[in-house]
């Protein structure tokens, strides 16, 4: 185990975004990192969003992972109140399959980084498993744990490849 756990914001814009945030929560908490989850909205609680950024950088978060559905600017919102790389995750919300927010949380205007994630399940797994990818590049038992994580996936698939029920 490293010394302390890192620390990743894991913040979504509702509560109906967790279902989605959950899978990367579930990454982060298998490889050890401490987890500040919070639902909280860039158009419904403007105020509370930028107090919450500024206090999981105080204490030293490396990566926040930002969901958000629709008009999805609560990763844009968040990049720009702080130079921790943010990760967004486009949920599929009410209505386009998430394309939606998949296009509201990639477009950003150049300068302010969101790094965009695929919509859904998979996003969120991927932007946790490349927050972990952020830290491994200066921890190196992290790094061991990536690598156990992959050789894991990979053993699974070549255990049993033949693709017929
Ligand atoms: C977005 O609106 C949230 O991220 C969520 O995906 C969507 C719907 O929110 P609720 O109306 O379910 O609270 O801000």
């Amino acid at each position: 185990m490293s010394e302390s756990a890192h620390l990743v914001g894991l913040i979504m814009g509702s509560k109906s975004d967790w279902p989605v945030m959950e899978h990367a929560a579930a990454i982060l908490e298998e490889f050890g990192c401490e987890v500040d989850a919070r639902a909280l909205s860039a158009h419904r609680t403007p105020d509370a969003v930028e107090s919450w950024v500024e206090d999981v950088t105080g204490r030293g978060a490396v990566a926040i992972i930002a969901g958000a559905g629709g008009a999805a600017a609560l990763p844009g919102v968040v990049a720009a109140r702080t130079q921790v790389p943010v990760l967004g995750v486009p949920i599929p919300a009410w209505s386009l399959d998430g394309l939606d927010s998949l296009l509201s949380i990639v477009q950003m205007p150049g300068g302010v980084p969101v790094a965009t994630f695929s919509i859904g399940k998979a996003g969120a797994k991927n932007a946790a498993l490349f927050a972990v990818a952020i830290i491994a590049a200066t921890d190196g038992e992290m790094a061991e744990r990536l690598r156990v994580f992959r050789q894991r996936q990979a053993d699974e698939v070549l255990a049993d490849p033949d693709p017929r029920p």
